[in-house]
């Protein structure tokens, strides 16, 4: 009897589901998201943001508007946190409140804030988020207020002053996921509409040949920088272009997206010895005007496997990956001809991740679990510290920096967790990421 009560138990192991390699990592994951978040915890509890360094805190302005928590709330939520859901949803209605007297930044507040509070509402369902939402867009719309739509860069949340007359397209055209969304749920059309416009007016300033430069005056509509490119500054415009049909189906978004594609396409796209990467030219002649590229470039392979472009998708990626292989972890900057790093910082960025996570998606092949597999793992070897993560001031010497940006918990780990993780964790096809990793319910 006693053997076979022994045989029972022998076979019963040996049929135990063994976890996939992917649901390990997907755990993996977890923990380390687990560990970020109790460093914030313990110490930097109700501000905006951990220094992992120095064990402590710090806030954009002069009062935390709890970055962290509020940025990294839908990932526990994906990740089934529960707990910790719990007890950041506790400090936002206890702490949180937008009725302060300084200037913010319209954009970086809208893709943090507004869409983290979006996306918790759409998944919690709890209506306080929504009524934060709504205040703080109400406190951000004077932004908008310009001769030609597109919006200031700087606004006070109290008086409505605004301030940065000379913006960037990236900072007036990434706001049409965040404030479309607050009117489907409050049925209010003027952010809809104050963001569409923004938009437009900087699509109708295109050059001829189909770009855009990196600042713009907002009252003059006159250009003060031609450099066009896909970097910083510009990025998520062209993302939101394609999201925002995506998202709303309002055909004059995809008439942006069909407007700039084949643009960015023929003078931007590069093909040169090392792979295929994106240079930067003059927006009305596409004369090259340098040849870098750098960890926020890399979101492009994500944005074209959404336009169905898997092709330049699958060769942009293969790039990507060789930037961050290049020394161990990925740089802000790099000359993509000499391969040589024109700024060596990494701050805990997500964007090559991400773009793996839609290949993976799109494609299925396995190559980008291996690609991310690595991230993630050069991540925790250079990254980890005792109370946190920590961005690389060098990504050739690996020398620690003390911060940790709330991007790290809203996007970085949310992208890797959702590229091993079940399927059933998440739809794709069901909602729209909106330029923080925030999900947007398509409906
Ligand atoms: C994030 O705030 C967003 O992804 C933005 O579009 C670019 N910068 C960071 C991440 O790199």
């Amino acid at each position: 009897m006693k053997r076979f009560l022994l045989l029972v138990l022998a076979l019963g192991i040996a049929c135990a589901p063994q976890k996939s390699e992917k649901e390990q990592l997907a755990e993996q994951v977890k923990q380390e998201f687990l560990h970020a978040w109790n460093g914030y915890k313990q110490h930097a509890w109700g501000d905006d943001t951990l220094k992992p360094l120095s064990k402590s805190s710090k806030n954009w302005y002069n009062t935390s508007l709890l970055m962290t928590p509020v940025d990294a709330f839908d990932t526990m939520l994906l990740m089934g946190l529960d707990e910790e859901a719990a007890e950041a949803k506790e400090l936002i209605f206890s702490e949180l409140s937008f009725d302060h007297d300084f200037f913010v930044s319209n954009f970086e507040i809208t893709i943090r804030l507004l869409g983290g509070l979006l996306s918790a509402y759409e998944m919690d369902g709890d209506e306080r988020f929504l009524e934060l939402a709504e205040d703080l867009g109400r406190r951000l719309l004077p932004a908008f207020d310009s001769a030609t739509g597109m919006t200031y860069g700087r606004v006070n949340l109290k008086t409505g002053e605004t301030n940065w007359q000379v913006n960037n397209p990236a900072e007036i055209g990434t706001l049409m996921i965040e404030f479309g969304t607050l009117t489907k749920h409050t049925q209010d059309s003027v952010f809809y509409n104050s963001a569409k416009k923004a938009m437009m007016g900087l699509y109708e300033r295109r050059s001829e040949i189909g770009l855009v430069g990196t600042t713009i005056d907002v009252e003059t509509g006159e250009w003060q920088n031609k450099e066009a490119h896909i970097s910083g500054m510009i990025d998520s415009y062209y993302e939101y272009a394609l999201k925002s049909w995506l998202l709303f189906r309002d055909e004059d978004f995809r008439k942006i997206w069909k407007a700039h594609e084949p643009a960015i396409e023929k003078y931007l796209l590069d093909e040169v010895a090392s792979g295929t990467w994106y240079g930067r030219a003059n927006m009305d002649t596409g004369e090259r005007t340098a040849t870098t590229y750098g960890a926020l470039d890399a979101f492009m392979p994500g944005v074209l496997v959404l336009a169905g472009d898997i092709e330049t998708a699958e060769k942009v990626q293969e790039s990507n990956f060789k930037m961050w292989q290049l020394h161990g972890i990925e740089p802000e900057g790099l000359n993509y001809v000499d391969m040589e790093i024109t700024s060596a910082g990494y701050p805990l960025r997500p964007e090559n991740i991400e773009s793996a996570y839609y290949l993976y998606q799109a494609t299925g092949d396995e190559k980008y679990i291996e690609m991310g597999k690595v991230m993630f793992q050069s991540l925790v070897e250079y990254c980890k510290t005792e109370h946190g993560y920590a961005a690389l001031s060098d990504v050739t010497t690996k020398e620690k920096s003390d911060d940790m940006e709330s991007f790290f918990l809203a996007e970085t780990l949310k992208y890797a967790y959702l590229l091993f993780a079940d399927d059933k964790v998440f739809d794709l096809d069901k909602h729209v990421f909106n330029t923080e990793a925030h999900p947007m319910r398509i409906d």
